[in-house]
């Protein structure tokens, strides 16, 4: 079989016949890392057979699909992570071997073990020509907008920071509060991942945005809004959700001006990260008061399009609507084919690994709900998807939570604060 190997750590091969798994593990093999998608070929065995014969044969497995022109720095990021939790070399697979080599490659670079000048002789002294490579790199270097993302597996939501790479100003998007239910604790764990992050790079934060009151997750906008002195701002029909949500807890003294928020944005607003400029569209459909942030080269989607394979969000909370949706993703799909989007969530299919990125081009060929469907088609799938879905673990702790900045219930005398449950408030029971 055509294995060639790379480093001590690392060697990289065509596709590999599975019967062949446990010769490899005999060989020193720790982990097998499937870098090539399903149904590329019709007698490809796949990722579940992969999966299936790795566990017999005492291999780690991971799954990280890419195909040549689709990798993103969450692929990459995935590589390099399956690499470094090995206990032994890694043996990484496509159809030639090229698509694993250059996802190692691209990380070496990112990683500063790599030059960028030395990418392409690297790849020409084991037989392989990485100046795809090099093209992915280039482009890298010429982003206006610089985006990291942070993945909280808990919720699979998304968290950005978004900086100007010449001002080294940033927008922190969709921090999450760690919460966990059984407990009623609280943490500050993946915002202060975030806070470790901003220090490293020296970045100052000019905005704590979100980009609609989350259903999943409670914000940590109101705790990072205190650490950075930064003003947080939402999309100004936050304030329909906060009359909505008003009447489900029974909450009279709850404000419905959206005065917990230093700015409230209206559709087609501006606003600066540096010499970043970013402009709002508001995007209704999964709740009233959704936007979607476009800054520089980049669009956080939030929760209307997950990347391609994953389709896109429900639209059955209070407030929500399919066709809604369906008009914002249009609008969204009118931005630039080379638009990178990023999405609020990603459930990884098939165990994947997390993936977010994606550009309005790879959407118009391969969204799983939106290629060749029609509004009445789209209407009809997601309303019948949204029927089988139950309600977000967490959606009537988050929302009385996100509806006011991320602030939790003020405290009671005894200095403990609470959360308030309303019984059969919402239909989506599953038991
Ligand atoms: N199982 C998750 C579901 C969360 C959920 O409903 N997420 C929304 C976005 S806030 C969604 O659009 N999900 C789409 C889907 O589950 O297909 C939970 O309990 O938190
Ligand atoms: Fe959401």
């Amino acid at each position: 079989m055509n294995i060639v190997t790379i480093t001590d750590g690392l060697a990289v091969a065509g596709q590999l016949n599975p019967d062949a798994f446990a010769g490899f593990a005999k060989e020193g093999f720790a982990t097998l890392v499937n870098v090539r998608p399903d149904g590329e070929e019709l007698d490809q065995p796949g990722h579940a057979a992969e999966s299936a014969a790795a566990e017999r044969a005492g291999l780690a497995y991971h799954f990280v699909p890419v195909t040549g022109a689709g990798i993103t720095t969450a692929d990459v990021r995935a590589f390099q992570r399956a690499m470094a939790e090995s206990k032994g070399p890694v043996l990484a697979h496509c159809r030639s071997g090229l698509r694993a080599v250059t996802l190692f490659v691209l990380g070496e670079v990112l990683a500063g073990r790599m030059k960028r000048g030395d990418v392409e002789s690297f790849g020409r002294s084991h037989g392989f020509d990485l100046s795809g490579a090099g093209t992915w790199l280039d482009g890298e270097a010429g982003r206006l907008a610089k985006v990291e993302a942070f993945y909280e597996p808990g919720s699979g939501s998304l968290q950005y920071v978004v900086s100007d790479p010449a001002t080294r100003r940033c927008a922190i998007i969709d921090p999450v509060l760690d919460f966990d239910e059984k407990s009623g604790s609280t943490g500050t764990s993946s915002a202060d991942a975030m806070l470790a992050y901003i220090a490293r790079e020296g970045l100052t934060v000019d905005w704590v945005l979100d980009t609609h009151p989350h259903a999943d997750h409670l914000s940590a906008a109101d705790y990072l809004a205190g650490k950075t002195g930064a003003p947080r701002a939402i999309g100004a029909q936050v304030t329909a959700v906060q009359t909505l949500w008003k009447e489900i807890y029974n909450w009279p003294a709850l404000q419905t001006d959206g005065s917990q928020w230093d700015r409230l944005f209206a559709d087609g607003d501006r606003f600066s990260i540096g010499s970043l400029e970013g402009r709002v569209m508001f995007s209704p459909g999964h709740t009233l008061a959704s936007v979607t942030y476009v800054i520089g080269d980049a669009a956080f989607v939030h929760d209307t399009l997950f990347v391609p394979d994953s389709g896109t969000a429900r639209a059955d909370f209070p407030g929500g609507s399919a066709r809604a949706l369906w008009a914002s993703i249009q609008a969204i799909l009118a931005l630039p084919d080379a638009m990178r989007l990023f999405t609020g969530h990603d459930y990884r299919p098939e165990g994947r690994n997390a993936k977010w990125e994606s550009t309005v081009g790879e959407q118009k060929t391969a969204n799983a709900h939106v290629v060749g469907i029609d509004e009445a088609g789209f209407v009809a799938l997601r309303e019948a998807r949204d029927r089988t879905l139950p309600m977000p673990k967490l959606i009537l702790h988050a929302l009385q939570v996100n509806i006011r900045g991320g602030r939790l219930p003020e405290p009671e005398a005894n200095g403990r604060r609470y959360l308030k449950i309303p019984l059969n408030a919402l239909e989506g029971a599953v038991w």
